[in-house]
């Protein structure tokens, strides 16, 4: 039996469904701070054009950033219920000490990529351990800003079958 009209589009809505990039505590402080670390465009620059891009791929593409642990955790889980295709995640300072998020992530099935705009391996001795990296489809790291668009790439990829990006 074929499956009707209406069951086809929400099925391929939900395959295609959206995009997340969520950031982690101080990012907001971009552009602001230490811009020979974190580079000198402000988060809003970055959401930007972001959204610009995922907007010629026909994809939408919502920002969040948080300082708060439960806050990200909600945002996940808000992420899942909504049918998201695909999360972009700098989890900040977050990477080195939240199982809470790992957890999510790991709860909501979302494929997601982690990005960090300084390489986290040439820094400190702590900044080397991720609890995201082992359920990450990859890891982006030091690129700067360019480490987002990247992983938007590769996101738009998955979410439209190639057509995209
Ligand atoms: O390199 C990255 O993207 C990090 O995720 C940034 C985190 C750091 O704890 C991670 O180890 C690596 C820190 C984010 C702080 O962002 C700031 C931005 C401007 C000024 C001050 C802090």
């Amino acid at each position: 039996m074929q499956p009707s009209a209406a069951k086809m589009s929400k099925k391929a809505s939900q395959k295609s469904g959206g995009l997340l990039v969520l950031h982690g505590p101080n990012l907001n402080l971009l552009g602001a701070r230490e811009p020979e670390i974190y580079g000198r465009e402000t988060l809003a620059d970055i959401d930007r054009r972001l959204a610009a891009t995922a907007r010629v791929a026909g994809v939408v593409l919502t920002s969040f950033q948080s300082n708060h642990e439960g806050a990200l955790v909600d945002r996940i889980q808000q992420a899942g219920r909504e049918g998201l295709g695909f999360i972009v995640f700098n989890p900040a300072a977050y990477t080195h000490t939240s199982v809470a998020l790992r957890d999510a992530l790991a709860a909501v099935k979302i494929p997601f990529i982690e990005v960090h705009l300084s390489n986290v391996h040439a820094r400190e001795r702590f900044r080397r351990h991720s609890y995201f990296a082992e359920i990450a489809v990859g890891t982006i790291a030091g690129l700067g800003s360019q480490g987002y668009d990247l992983a938007l790439a590769y996101a738009l990829t998955r979410l439209t079958g190639g057509r995209g990006a």
